[in-house]
């Protein structure tokens, strides 16, 4: 009996260690994108290899853009339940009470870190250090204007500079935690940014595709911007190369046993190229727009080579690597994701039953196992008609009801998305980006995208840039704006104010360097603002009451051409 009770306890303290798990999370790449999936233009061996070593999900589905996606696999709900509806001015957000992945992992002992692009909320109680994650180093925003050594990162809510080509540093942070983390459970989230534009890669990566003939192109070839293209495949060789970094770490820790690697993108493919035959990039709807590798190795576990046919999203990532390590998810609200694990571990059942919504901008489809409807109530049959060519509706009417009866149901279940949720000033720091300010009276965003931009031509005393803020402590906090302001310039006065509390400062030193970027493209750029190296200017020191008010900057006096440029204010508690 006593050797019975030791067995089980030793059996069960084996067990009691956890496996580790590393999320990687691309940005804009698309399925086609991998070697795995024939893609005889680039050679992905390390993402390829964890197919080969691991599960590889047949159908997986993602929403067409950055932030709806990442709050899916965050919280294992809909983009729309977690109040995300939108991927820049607040609406990337996921609402405070919505229990993310790192939550769970972190409620079961796991050191939890994040290292990448986050597009879910810059400031506390947003921000990825108040969602779970002890560690995190990147971007909250939704794309950034230069990748090599980046500036205004956010380092656990500390304002710093990069180092080197961004995804490079991503990968560099990721191994330093899981080194430091070896010996307990991990949680480690790399979102890597690329290849999401600026089309910037080194020559390491470039050369091979400078000149590359393309074999396999998009299914309209006349619509291929190639020198994209080029520079997209070589960013892809860059992850790759990342990714392969990551597992060797693994395997020199001895941990491979012991982690749970899943890979994955956050979108279709940024642009016209070869996407299988499907129909739809980036933003839409239809299959290319929102069809995702999903790629699970947990080797001695899962075993090599596994294909998972049930169709799955990025709703399921929680329940599936919750079920996988064992580790129970705290109450919390429902899920609409579903656990996989069974069908990772080799158990071939009949795919369930079931339908998986894909929406954006107004647009919305439904997916079954073996159809799409489409925005405009077409029905496709997939593995028949990749391309969407064949609308089968009149074939199967009852399909085309059931499908419809199940968006509507869908609809009518997802919160309104008008959001008046202010940005917050709720702990000891908080960034407020030009991004999440709006401005009047002549200043002009630096792009029209707001992700990466600062407020320029603030040239007269109209011009104003406020922030909707929500104060949650009185308190006094030092002022700190990143600016910019040429020698001719200098000498105008501004204002800061809040609900009555204002104090004021003068423009006294000249800031003036070169705005970059575009020279380092290998190919145009979408919609990312230049950028400039601005510094910071401790304009001295507010009195913030508690509450909602629009924190204004504004000019008291013009002193000659412009008051300044405008990248960043922020706010520290001084008390
Ligand atoms: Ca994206």
């Amino acid at each position: 009996m006593r050797l019975l009770a030791a067995l089980v306890l030793l059996l069960g303290s084996a067990q009691d260690r956890r496996p580790n798990v590393v999320v990687i999370l691309t940005d804009d790449q698309g399925w086609g994108d991998l070697s795995v999936h024939g893609n005889t233009n680039l050679a992905t061996p390390a993402v390829d290899s964890l197919a080969r070593d691991g599960a590889l999900f047949e159908r997986f589905f993602v929403q067409p853009v950055c932030s709806p996606t990442r709050a899916e696999y965050l919280t294992g709900r809909y983009h729309l339940r977690s109040g995300v509806h939108d991927t820049s001015s607040g609406g990337e957000r996921m609402n405070l009470g919505e229990r993310t992945i790192a939550e769970v992992f972190k409620s079961a002992g796991y050191a939890t870190g994040a290292f990448g692009k986050w597009h879910n909320g810059a400031q506390q109680p947003y921000h990825p250090n108040a969602r779970g994650f002890d560690e995190y180093y990147g971007f909250t925003s939704g794309h950034w204007g230069d990748y090599f050594d980046a500036l205004l990162l956010d380092h656990n809510g500390r304002t710093v500079k990069g180092k080197g080509f961004l995804p490079d540093e991503f990968a560099d942070r990721a191994i330093d935690f899981i080194g430091a983390n070896k010996d307990r459970p991990f949680f480690c989230y790399i979102p890597f940014n690329t290849p999401h534009s600026p089309f910037q890669v080194p020559d390491r990566w470039y050369r091979k595709f400078a000149d590359a003939d393309l074999k396999l192109r998009d299914r309209d070839p006349k619509r291929e911007d190639l020198a994209k293209t080029r520079a997209v495949l070589a960013m892809c060789e860059n992850l790759d190369w990342n990714v392969g970094r990551v597992l060797k770490r693994l395997d020199e820790l001895n941990l491979a046993k012991d982690t749970i690697v899943a890979y994955f993108h956050d979108n279709g493919p940024n642009g016209a190229r070869w996407n299988g035959g499907m129909k739809g990039v980036k933003g839409s709807t239809d299959e290319g727009g929102v069809r995702s590798p999903l790629l699970v190795r947990w080797t001695g576990k899962i075993p090599p080579a596994t294909r998972v046919r049930p169709i799955a999203g990025a709703i399921d990532l929680l329940p599936t690597l919750a079920d996988l390590a064992g580790v129970a998810i705290p109450a919390g609200k429902p899920l609409d994701g579903i656990s996989l694990k069974s069908a990772l571990l080799g158990e071939t059942a009949p795919p369930p039953d079931r339908m998986i919504l894909q929406h954006w901008a107004g647009r919305f489809s439904v997916r079954s196992q073996r159809f799409r409807l489409d925005t405009a109530g077409k029905l496709f049959e997939l593995e028949a008609d990749p391309g969407q060519d064949k609308d089968v509706s009149k074939e199967h009417p009852e399909e085309v009801a059931r499908m419809k009866k199940a968006l509507d149901q869908w609809k009518s279940e997802m919160p309104s998305v008008k959001d008046d949720r202010p940005f917050t000033v709720a702990s000891r720091f908080t960034p407020l980006p030009a991004r999440d300010g709006i401005a009047a009276g002549g200043v002009k965003r630096s792009n029209k995208a707001p992700n990466c931009s600062y407020f320029t031509d603030w040239t007269r005393e109209e011009g104003r840039i406020t922030w909707d803020v929500e104060v949650a402590a009185a308190g006094r906090y030092d002022v700190v704006v990143y600016y910019s302001c040429p020698k001719e310039d200098v000498g105008s006065t501004v204002e800061l104010s809040f609900r009555g509390s204002r104090m004021e400062a003068s423009v006294q030193e000249a800031h003036d360097p070169p705005a970059y970027g575009p020279e380092r493209d290998r190919a145009s750029r979408a919609t990312e603002s230049v950028v400039k190296d601005f510094k910071p200017w401790r304009m001295g020191s507010i009195d913030l009451p508690a509450g909602r008010g629009e924190l204004t900057l504004r000019a008291l006096k013009v002193a000659r051409g412009q008051v300044m440029e405008v990248r960043q204010l922020e706010l520290t508690r001084a008390d």
